[in-house]
């Protein structure tokens, strides 16, 4: 492990005092609010999220990637920084394998290897957007869409030799994210494309151990640029609820098209019990893979207001979900953009937490639309910093994670260890 127990703790005895006082003064505030803060705290501490094995290497643009140096060279180095990550925020448990870029040599031991620095592993993702050197057919014109059924075919044995190797690991869920589509009109006939990808769909759930999930996301547009054959939340809503029970569908937020009501496709997913999970991010014009919460905090404090209240009211028995982070760091350091992520996220829960639902309901029940407002924005522009921070603490956690990573030159180690010019697999 790049850091200790005792670093951290030596770290946030220098800033004790301070948080100290930041922390009851909010304490106070909340509580004369008739807010429980000791229980805010736990259910703050509990959410965890997943990091993606993509994420820990710097990310690729269409025009060019720089790396970042020390980049992970394997996933064993992968998951030691996932668990640097986890030791100094407490928020980052888990980690969510792409197959092919990550497969482990032997399961047995890389679980051993998680398991000491306190992983375990999300869901699993499977890749048909690339073709792999090995593999006999290409993927260029589709994959679980395909209109050749032989193509089609590879492409199932490849989400089912996924679902093995999640197997081996203990990971409970495969999500799906096609490439498929039409780049110009006249190329697809959507409706046996999407004919062909349910049939497909069906045979990869079918596969799956009867205790998993299956998450199907969907993308407007990108790669390709006339269609996408899973292009929006109702295709893959239509898609999930006739694959089965255990079929969802995740959200992605970069993956709408500007001004989409994102918190409103959570609701409505949640009301249907068919949310399965989320991918973090952030975007100002597309699907920008940028910092959670540095574009747009206010719309993923509405989106954790629907999360909350519609989790709490599940009165279609919707499974608890599945939160990862799927952005890309392609000019801070990705272990810093990842704790700024972590962060972002975990605000957004606790403004959503300390929103008087019961008044919010008297004001919408009695069409108080300025009330309403002012209640979100009450618990939006309350600085819950200070919370986020005490849970962090309790758990073990730094209380300034960017300024103890900084401190230990933690990022220089790495690059001494693993060289300036080493490349992560991923995009
Ligand atoms: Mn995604």
């Amino acid at each position: 492990m790049a850091i200790k127990e005792q670093q951290i703790l030596d770290a946030n005895s220098e800033h004790l005092s301070g948080h100290s006082a930041e922390f009851q003064a909010l304490q106070h505030k909340l509580t004369n609010n008739g807010l429980p803060v000791e229980e805010l705290i736990e259910q703050i501490q509990a959410f965890q999220v997943a990091i993606p094995s993509w994420a820990l290497g710097a990310g690729g643009t269409r025009f060019g990637r720089f790396s970042i140096g020390g980049e992970p060279r394997n996933l064993e180095e992968k998951i030691s920084d996932v668990g640097l990550i986890h030791a100094l925020t407490q928020s980052a448990g888990s980690i969510s394998l792409h197959i092919p870029w990550d497969i482990p040599e032997n399961a047995a031991a890389t679980l051993a290897f998680a398991k000491s620095h306190g992983i375990v592993f999300d869901a699993v993702n499977s890749n048909t957007f690339q073709d792999q050197s090995d593999q006999a057919l290409s993927y260029k014109f589709g994959s679980l869409c395909h209109t050749d059924a032989d193509v089609r075919a590879q492409a199932v044995a490849h989400n089912k030799a996924v679902i093995d190797i999640g197997e081996s690991l203990g990971s409970k869920s495969l999500t799906v994210w096609l490439a498929d589509g039409s780049a110009f009109p006249g190329q697809l006939n959507f409706r046996e494309a999407l004919a062909r990808t349910l049939e497909s769909l069906k045979e990869i759930y079918n596969y799956m151990p009867s205790d998993w999930k299956l998450f199907i996301e969907y993308k407007p547009y990108e790669p390709n640029f006339y269609s996408t054959v899973i292009q929006d939340w109702g295709t893959s809503h239509l898609l999930a609820a006739e694959c089965g029970d255990r079929a969802y569908t995740l959200v992605d937020l970069g993956h709408h098209l500007p001004n989409t009501n994102i918190e409103q496709i959570v609701s409505t997913l949640i009301w249907r019990g068919k949310l399965g999970g989320f991918h973090f991010n952030d975007s100002k014009y597309g699907d920008d893979d940028l910092t959670v919460g540095s574009i747009k905090p206010y719309q993923l404090f509405l989106i954790f207001n629907e999360l909350v209240e519609g989790m709490k009211n599940n009165a279609s028995n919707n499974p608890p979900l599945a939160w990862m982070i799927d952005a890309s760091h392609n000019l801070k350091d990705p272990i810093e953009d990842l704790i700024q992520s972590l962060e972002a996220i975990r605000l957004a829960l606790a403004q959503a937490l300390v929103v008087d639902q019961v008044k919010l309901k008297q004001a919408r029940d009695q069409n108080d639309v300025t009330m309403a407002q002012e209640i979100l924005h009450d618990a939006y522009r309350t600085d819950l910093r200070p919370l986020i921070r005490e849970a962090r603490r309790r758990s073990g956690g730094a209380l300034h994670p960017i300024t103890v990573y900084r401190g230990h030159a933690i990022r220089e180690k790495l690059i001494e260890q693993r060289g300036l010019n080493t490349v992560a697999t991923g995009l």
